[in-house]
């Protein structure tokens, strides 16, 4: 933060959270997590390293189902790391896929590799002792996990439609620049994990700061009408205006999240505000302008107010958009008009305008694992070995096969068929996501991933009974109100409270930019399943034709729509 920025009347005053000294005190994210890998009495990192390996993209996480059980034992919990890969755009090729496979079924506990729903994959189980192995591994095939999680700005997301594959080039490449121009300088990483020693004579960080941003920070480039991106989760979007098939620009919105915290009415989710327009030229000094005004104005006084949404609320959108055009050097014009009509994947296969053919694979809850009837993990990597084309995660924790050329489609069919990866899915289940939950998030309040497949045929069940098993409901679980399943954006979402309850939301729209008002709070499976028959029969027997759930639900008042979340989320 420079001298005139902490004079500015919105710099939040007051004790800084504790955070805000481990980031200072970190020497540019080292901390002691070199003396921590060499400790073997612990499977820990210990005191600020615990929060300082987010910044390189790892969490320390504990297997919660067997947690108990180990405390009886007087054995310290099964410590082991989650680690996030940084992949803009969700864009891996097929030998670093091989690689990675490879690596999650010899190196980690649960054998799996967990596409997330920002376009990009975790290893779950890493234990301390393999963790630079891990890196290592990574970077000798071209990846890395910097800043993926923490106070950064985290993997920068693009709409993934393969149809639209030269503007996805285009527009793939943009969001690669912005995420590599806004990623820490610091030598820490490369240090740490790489035994890269280099000198550098000063370190800086010329646009996260020495104490790094207040908060985790998000960032699309959506291609409409398709928003599977869900841009309003985001505290940055950059929405494409495309003329005469060609990217022209972009029109700005910021300020989406989700999270809240269960009763704290000072919390809320809140979709992005619409800035206006700006040319392409502008997009990096844009993007530096937006982050760096949250570093300066951002809340570092209190981590539940510190996300670009309540930044936005707190200075007001005016003082926010004239500081954007001082600092990037620009003004911003009216938005251009544009429509999102859709937010899932198109499962199947899809001929791009380059005449290549592109198979999106339905991964349930993005767990990629063999299971006992089918071999799924073992299947892709069958198709990687096969496909000299890439593969790109989807923002809804799927896998797109892409650029697949006519004479080898066949054979990719064959092989997705031979493994079982090709099946009869549901609308409803297409349509539906969990966060990961238990057993592995630390936060987790309620099941999620687990519990979602299960409940998915529940609801299928209701649909059919009351003949609307051909329409389908965007339904997400999400295990805490940190809302990474995305709940809040569903037409029906359930956000876990305890084990075995959820507050019930409802009122969200298919394309993702109104949020679900609660319905009903702390109830079990039963009292849910029982609430949404009720509601799925009223929307049977009252609903217009083409009318979807979640329009439903507030047409006929059964909740007021949400909606300046600020001030009615609440109400
Ligand atoms: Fe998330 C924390 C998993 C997308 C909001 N999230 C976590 C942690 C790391 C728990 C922790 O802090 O220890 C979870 C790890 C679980 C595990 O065992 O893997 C976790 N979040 C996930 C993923 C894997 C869910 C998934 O099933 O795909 C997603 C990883 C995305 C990625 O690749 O980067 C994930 N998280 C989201 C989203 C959705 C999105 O970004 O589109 C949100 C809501 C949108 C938003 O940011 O407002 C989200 N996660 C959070 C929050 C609340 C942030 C806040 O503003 O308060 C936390 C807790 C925190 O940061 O303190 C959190
Ligand atoms: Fe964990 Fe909560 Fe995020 Fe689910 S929503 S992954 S339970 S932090």
């Amino acid at each position: 933060m420079t001298e005139k920025n902490q004079k500015s009347p919105f710099v939040v005053k007051g004790n800084l959270e504790d955070a805000e000294r481990i980031k200072y005190q970190s020497n540019y994210l080292r901390g002691t997590i070199l003396q921590d890998l060499d400790n073997e009495l612990t499977g820990s990192f210990t005191g600020d390293n615990f929060s300082l390996i987010r910044f390189h993209g790892m969490y320390q996480q504990d297997n919660r189902d067997i947690r108990t059980e180990r405390i009886k034992q007087k054995l310290e919990p099964l410590h082991s790391i989650m680690l996030r890969c940084r992949l803009p755009g969700g864009v891996i090729t097929t030998q670093q896929w091989l690689d990675i496979d490879k690596f999650a079924t010899a190196k980690t506990i649960y054998g799996s590799i967990r596409l997330t729903n920002r376009q990009t994959f975790q290893f779950h189980g890493i234990l301390k002792k393999n963790i630079k192995l891990t890196h290592k591994m990574l970077h000798q095939i071209g990846l890395d996990s910097l800043a993926t999680a923490n106070d950064v700005n985290r993997n920068v997301l693009c709409t993934s439609n393969p149809y639209e594959s030269i503007l996805h080039q285009k527009v793939y490449n943009l969001a690669k620049k912005l995420s590599e121009h806004l990623l820490p300088r610091t030598k820490a990483y490369a240090e740490i994990w790489w035994d890269d020693h280099k000198i550098v004579e000063k370190e800086e960080e010329p646009i996260l700061g020495k104490t790094y941003l207040p908060r985790k920070f998000k960032i699309t480039i959506v291609i409409p009408p398709n928003n599977d991106v869900d841009l309003h989760a985001n505290d940055l979007n950059f929405v494409a205006i495309i003329k005469n098939k060609e990217l022209i620009g972009f029109n700005l919105l910021i300020g989406g999240g989700l999270s809240i915290e269960h009763n704290n009415h000072a919390t809320y989710p809140r979709t992005a505000t619409d800035f206006g327009y700006i040319e392409i030229e502008k997009m990096i000094d844009v993007a530096t302008a937006v982050i760096t005004i949250q570093r300066d104005w951002g809340n570092r006084t209190d981590r539940k107010n510190a996300r670009t949404k309540y930044t936005l609320e707190r200075v007001g959108i005016d003082h926010f958009k004239k500081e954007i055009e001082i600092r990037a050097d620009m003004k911003f014009k009216p938005s251009y008009p544009y429509k999102l009509t859709t937010r899932g994947d198109r499962i199947g296969w899809i001929k791009g305008i380059d005449e290549k053919w592109h198979l999106t694979l339905f991964i349930e809850n993005g767990r990629i694992i063999n299971h006992p009837k089918y071999q799924l993990k073992k299947g892709i990597a069958e198709i990687a070995k096969n496909h000299r084309g890439n593969f790109r995660l989807t923002a809804n924790q799927n896998l797109i096969i892409t650029s697949v050329p006519e004479n080898k489609k066949l054979h990719i069919e064959s092989i997705a068929m031979k493994y079982g990866l090709i099946n009869k899915i549901s609308a409803q289940r297409k349509n539906s996501m969990a966060c990961v939950s238990f057993p592995t998030c630390p936060l987790a309040m309620a099941e999620a991933e687990r519990f979602l497949p299960k409940f998915i045929t529940k609801i299928e069940n209701i649909m059919k009974n009351y003949g609307v098993n051909n329409r389908y409901i965007v339904l997400r679980v999400t295990g805490c109100p940190n809302g990474c399943g995305r709940a809040m954006l569903a037409e029906i979402g359930l956000i876990g409270k305890a084990i075995g309850r959820y507050n019930l939301h409802i009122g969200g729209n298919r394309i993702g930019t109104r949020i679900a008002r609660m319905y009903r709070e702390n109830i079990k499976e039963d009292e849910i399943i029982s609430n949404i028959s009720k509601l799925i029969e009223c929307w049977a027997k009252e609903g217009y034709k083409e009318e979807n759930f979640g329009d439903f639900v507030i047409r006929i008042g059964i909740v007021k729509p949400v909606l300046d979340p600020a001030r009615d989320f609440w109400k």
